[in-house]
């Protein structure tokens, strides 16, 4: 299977992460993509290629303009108000507040374009998401064009962030643009699969009242779990989007057998949907060792769920989300490429 990756992913690398009140090193970081190319080149499966240039046309068609613009000024603008660290929201339009009238301050555009403070951005942050993206076009491209299935190896990830907010690690919407790019190729009918431990708040915010993209997502339960403000059952979809949004939102101490319940639930209906083109949001942070997550799937668990979702044959683009439990970051997705491809 092609790989799709960009060293420029590096760009991206804030020295600190806000949890549980104090600054940590970020979860996600560059070493993540270390352990994964290591696994690759073991199993002999790293085929790698350089993301062609990005295509700013389908990203534009997705994204508000105005966040495109604060992604790619905001460190010019935080340095020239004189602030001496990373940018950090530290304010936000909260209840009672105007949701809709943007601050000309750099501090207060940065809460007005982030839903969760965790994620710093920096110097080579932009740099990083148009490489992120680029990496999961180029990845689209190849199966258009005919491949059965390609792995983007995106970071920063995606799933989080909406048309206009960037939060849990996310920035760019990889996902979600691969999902559009299929739209505009000719597939009338596209599904996005998303394994993540996290819910994929900004996915399906994009395509919550849209019938051409259905959403499906396994996940930590909101009330227990980051995003915490999404994710529930009851989101179906709204006006044409109606039932191609499908939720299955699940408990601390998950293990395989409930969520492999959930995986085979949400590809019959996939599958009974008719979608033509499958874009998987691959996180592997249900991993029993993450440690930001509380799923319980073992290494091997991967291999059986990439042969579940090898099983539709539909042509498929992987877009690497979550997993931060170092090593097994490596083995568990290459695990899921590997079941994939002997189904
Ligand atoms: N103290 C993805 O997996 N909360 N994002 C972190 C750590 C945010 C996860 C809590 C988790 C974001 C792509
Ligand atoms: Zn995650």
């Amino acid at each position: 299977m092609r790989i799709i990756y960009s060293e420029d992913h590096r760009l991206h690398f804030p020295q600190a992460e806000l949890s549980g009140g104090q600054f940590v090193t970020p979860f996600e970081r560059p070493s993540r993509v270390e352990y994964i190319l290591n696994r690759l080149n073991e199993r002999q499966l790293k085929d790698l290629v350089s993301p062609d240039p990005v295509d700013m046309a389908p990203v534009k068609e997705l994204l508000d303009s105005g966040y495109l613009t604060f992604l790619e000024t905001a460190w010019d603008a935080w340095k020239d108000a004189g602030m001496e660290g990373e940018i950090i929201a530290a304010n936000v339009p909260a209840r009672g507040m105007h949701m809709d009238r943007i601050p000309d301050n750099i501090d207060g555009k940065v809460g007005y374009y982030c839903h969760a403070s965790e994620t710093a951005m920096t110097a080579g942050t932009w740099a990083a998401a148009l490489s992120s993206v680029a990496a999961a076009q180029t990845a689209q491209r190849h199966v258009a064009a005919g491949a059965n299935a390609a792995f983007a190896l995106c970071r920063p990830p995606g799933h989080h962030a909406t048309a206009d907010q960037y939060g849990g690690y996310c920035f760019i919407n990889n996902a979600a643009v691969v999902a559009q790019m299929f739209r505009t190729s000719g597939a009338q009918r596209v599904a996005i699969l998303d394994i993540d431990f996290h819910h994929g708040n900004g996915t399906q915010s994009l395509f919550y009242g849209r019938d051409d993209v259905m959403f499906a997502s396994l996940h930590g339960a909101p009330q227990d779990a980051y995003p915490y403000y999404l994710g529930y059952k009851d989101e179906t979809g709204v006006g044409a989007g109606e039932g191609t949004n499908l939720n299955y939102p699940m408990g601390p101490g998950t293990g395989y057998a409930e969520w492999a319940a959930a995986l085979d639930d949400a590809i019959a209906k996939i599958n009974s949907w008719g979608a033509e083109a499958l874009v998987v949001s691959l996180g592997v942070d249900a991993y029993k060792e993450d440690p930001i997550s509380f799923f319980k799937l073992e290494s091997d668990d991967f291999t059986d769920a990439g042969r579940r979702i090898g099983a539709m044959k539909l042509p498929t683009v992987f877009c690497m989300e979550g997993g931060y439990a170092v090593e097994a970051v490596g083995i568990n997705t290459v695990n899921v490429l590997e079941g994939f491809k002997d189904a």
